[in-house]
């Protein structure tokens, strides 16, 4: 695992396919913190996607790989993979990306793509899951970031963050408070990769070169 430096900064492709305030989370980390974390582009497979106006705010390439145009989800796969691969990013982040991929791109990208989902994982991978919460009475729910595996939602857990479900929760109130758990999270597992503290090996992450413990993955401010 490489550190990375000002001399040569971490590459990072974005995908997104939404608004992007998790991607805008992410510019404002690295710029305040000066970081040598380089976004070499942001691709979004929705031409509509707010997050592609924030990248160009911030002076970074974008690109849009529409999944209408293809035929077959491994056709997709195969164009998103040579428009990522063009960037030669060591890391790719997953920000609001919402098409599942296929098992040979997760595989060629294994240990070098992460993604940020809505709920404690394992409980809920999917969709809708502040809806879905709210459904089931649950107390807690909160946001998990993960290596990204061929199983949807469910790759290794580097970090996960809890909040309290409230009586007059809606899925409306509890994506504010998610979300204002995401800018801190994924910003500070990005970091973590560009220090070469994180890495996938098998099905265990590695924090610092060993096994991450129960107490790590859960974070606290
Ligand atoms: N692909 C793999 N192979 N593994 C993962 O862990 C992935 C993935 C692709 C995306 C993000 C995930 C989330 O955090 C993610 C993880 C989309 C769907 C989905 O059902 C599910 C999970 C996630 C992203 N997408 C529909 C589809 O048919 C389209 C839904 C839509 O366009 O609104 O691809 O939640
Ligand atoms: C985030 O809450 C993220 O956890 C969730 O979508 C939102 C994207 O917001 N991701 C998924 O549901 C993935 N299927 P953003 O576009 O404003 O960052």
């Amino acid at each position: 695992m490489r550190v990375a430096s000002t001399d040569n900064p971490l590459s990072v492709v974005v995908l997104i396919s939404g608004s992007g305030t998790n991607l805008q989370a992410i510019i404002d980390y690295i710029r305040e913190q000066e970081l040598p974390i380089e976004i070499r582009a942001v691709i979004s497979n929705n031409p509509d996607a707010y997050g592609l106006k924030r990248a160009t705010e911030a002076g970074i390439p974008i690109e849009v790989v529409n999944h209408r145009d293809y035929q077959s989800r491994e056709y997709f796969d195969q164009a998103l993979r040579a428009v990522i691969d063009q960037y030669k990013p060591e890391l790719i982040v997953l920000a609001g990306f919402m098409r599942i991929l296929t098992d040979d791109f997760v595989r060629h990208y294994q240990g070098r793509m992460i993604n940020i989902h809505p709920s404690l994982l394992p409980r809920y991978q999917g969709l809708n899951t502040h809806q879905r919460v709210l459904e089931a009475g649950d107390e807690q729910h909160g946001v998990s970031v993960h290596f990204v595996t061929p199983e949807l939602d469910g790759g290794p857990v580097i970090i996960q963050a809890s909040i309290p479900v409230r009586k007059d929760d809606t899925p409306q109130s509890l994506a504010e408070r998610i979300h204002e758990q995401e800018y801190i999270i994924y910003p500070l597992v990005i970091q973590w990769f560009a220090e070469g503290r994180l890495q996938l090996r098998d099905d265990t992450v590695l924090f610092n070169g060993k096994p991450i413990t129960d107490s790590q993955r859960q974070f606290r401010v």
